[in-house]
């Protein structure tokens, strides 16, 4: 496909794009192969053929039926005149018709850019946009007006609502044969993810279907993930973590089923796993928390799970005891991002180790470098920038040459904005953001540290941090918590912190308490929206 019939540029702009002898590298050393995501899909009805591929409340599908549904829904978008290349917006709901679409797309060698269902009209706009997406398949309960979509984003000429009674998986068959094979290579952009942060607008990712299968497939080996495999789907599929790491794709490659269950509550997740004897999930720690706490009383039966991976945002020590101990299963730590780098504590990790780090990287050719403020390697085991670059970790934001230049540094490292620390054996631990810091008194305070600190107080469930604005350059300490006392005074923290030797000038300078934290649209705790919604309640 060349660029010019294409409105979405799926060959990597000359920015995005990595150096020659690099990538002659990666696919020497067999990092990249030759496959392509719809030759890997429709391969996968014939090796896994009756095998189960899909289970929710309504379908129980082989994969056979799950590729035939989708190449059904796939000709229909073609005879909406999707062709290959061109960008459609899914944002769906974990559900059957989530992942037909999602074949469908790749089948189609069309780009999927997914949405996460809590995405307002305003990011899915702006990421259409961006995209110059020609379609949107979405969902009446996602809220989006498409009437008002379609006028603010001219390349989108279609949209279309699936709903229980007009699902994309029944879409009715017109006759015409399968999908003919795309005219897609290895290195073109295979799908779209959004940036996570709760900064701005959301970033497009372009990953390449070389490196996305390399993702998932390497992330599956990783997780010793079998054709026995049953994968529950608990974060919103359009996430990297639980599309591709090892997730969905990752499951399904190896001939393993995808349950969705009803929704993520900790009731019906638990009824999934039980009814359908699931083996592993992903959980964000808010989840975990909330799914520890509902096990504490509900005694479900979880003896099927063998692996409960745990990421996007720092799971700490305690918690992970705590996860260890209530769940019959092996607790995995995974610390990645959606540009690319994955770390995941290893199956055979003591357990100390799956405690207190967030794993090391997936590949052998993942660089990583941790910084100082002026981009000097830090000395071995202190904290600094985490800078990345290797084969599934992107060179750019897609379309965004003039935030790239800070983003990344000039011989291609990624600038994570995570501080982080690198024990000797590689493992990585997760110190915070490099933004997240209070500056006071000429003091820098990590937030991370003293949310950690606040959670060891026995009557604190979980704490955030973040800095109050003061007169000039100076920030106060705000600690916000949630307590099952609510007694508890700025006074109670501070002679608390004093018996646990925390130096001073870290000590909050005001506490707060909430019910619960608002949650990015994955489920991390935003502390932005927190800061705004306290400031507002006090004015
Ligand atoms: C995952 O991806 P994103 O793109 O939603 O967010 C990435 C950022 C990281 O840069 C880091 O700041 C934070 O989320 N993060 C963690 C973490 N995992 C992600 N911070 C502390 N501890 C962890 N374990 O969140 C993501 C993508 C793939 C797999 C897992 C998570």
């Amino acid at each position: 496909m060349s660029d010019a019939t294409s409105p979405l540029r799926t060959v990597l702009l000359p920015d995005m794009r990595y150096p020659d002898a690099v990538r002659a590298r990666y696919r020497q050393r067999g990092y990249w192969g030759e496959e392509t995501l719809p030759d890997l899909v429709r391969a996968w009805a014939i090796r896994h053929g009756g095998r189960t591929a899909l289970l929710t409340a309504r379908d129980d599908w082989d994969f056979t039926t799950l590729v035939a549904r989708a190449d059904r829904f796939g000709r229909h978008l073609a005879g909406r005149g999707v062709v290959a290349g061109e960008a459609v917006v899914l944002q769906h709901h974990n559900d059957t018709d989530f992942v037909v679409a999602l074949l469908a797309l790749l089948l189609l060698g069309a780009v999927p850019v997914l949405a996460l269902p809590a995405h307002q009209q305003r990011e899915v706009t702006h990421v259409a946009e961006l995209a110059t997406a020609v379609g949107y398949l979405g969902t009446e309960q996602a809220g989006i007006d498409t009437a008002v979509l379609r006028s603010a984003v001219s390349s989108l000429r279609f949209s279309l609502l699936g709903s229980p009674n007009r699902r994309f998986a029944d879409w009715p068959d017109d006759g015409t044969g399968p999908l003919p094979r795309p005219v897609v290579s290895p290195e073109d952009v295979a799908l779209l993810l959004l940036s996570g942060g709760t900064t701005g607008m959301p970033k497009l990712i372009a990953r390449t279907h070389a490196d996305y299968i390399y993702n998932f497939r390497a992330s599956a080996e990783l997780c010793a993930v079998t054709a026995e495999d049953r994968y529950l789907a608990a974060l919103p599929m359009a996430h990297n973590f639980p599309l591709g790491c090892p997730g969905i794709l990752g499951t399904l490659d190896r001939g393993g089923a995808v349950i969705v269950p009803p929704s993520s509550a900790a009731e019906e997740a638990f009824e999934s796993i039980a009814g359908h004897r699931a083996t592993l999930t992903a959980l964000v720690p808010s989840l975990a928390g909330l799914w520890l706490e509902a096990s504490e009383w509900e005694q479900p039966d979880l003896s099927s799970l063998r692996l409960l991976q745990v990421g996007g945002a720092k799971l700490d020590a305690v918690a992970a005891n705590r996860l260890a101990s209530a769940f019959p299963c092996r607790l995995q730590q995974v610390f990645g991002m959606a540009e690319g780098l994955l770390n995941f504590t290893r199956l055979d990790d003591a357990s100390e180790v799956i405690a207190a780090t967030q794993g090391r990287p997936l590949c052998d050719a993942d660089e990583v470098r941790i910084v100082d403020e002026r981009g000097r390697d830090v000395p071995a085991g202190e904290i600094g920038e985490l800078l990345v670059r290797g084969p599934y970790t992107i060179r750019g934001y897609y379309r965004a040459a003039d935030y790239n230049r800070h983003a990344f540094t000039s011989d291609g490292f990624y600038r994570s904005g995570d501080r982080v620390r690198r024990l000797a054996s590689g493992h990585l631990i997760v110190e915070g953001r490099i933004k997240d810091v209070i500056n006071r008194h000429g003091e820098s305070i990590a937030a991370d540290e003293i949310e950690t600190c606040l959670r060891d107080h026995p009557a604190v469930r979980d704490a955030a941090v973040f800095a109050d604005p003061q007169a000039g350059h100076d920030e106060a300490v705000h600690a916000v918590v949630i307590c099952d006392d609510r007694d508890l005074t700025l006074n109670d923290i501070r002679a608390f912190f004093t018996r646990q030797r925390v130096a001073a000038y870290k000590w909050p300078d005001k506490l707060s308490h909430v019910e619960r934290f608002p949650l990015t649209p994955i489920g991390k705790v935003d502390k932005r929206q927190l800061a705004t919604i306290l400031r507002e309640s006090v004015t």
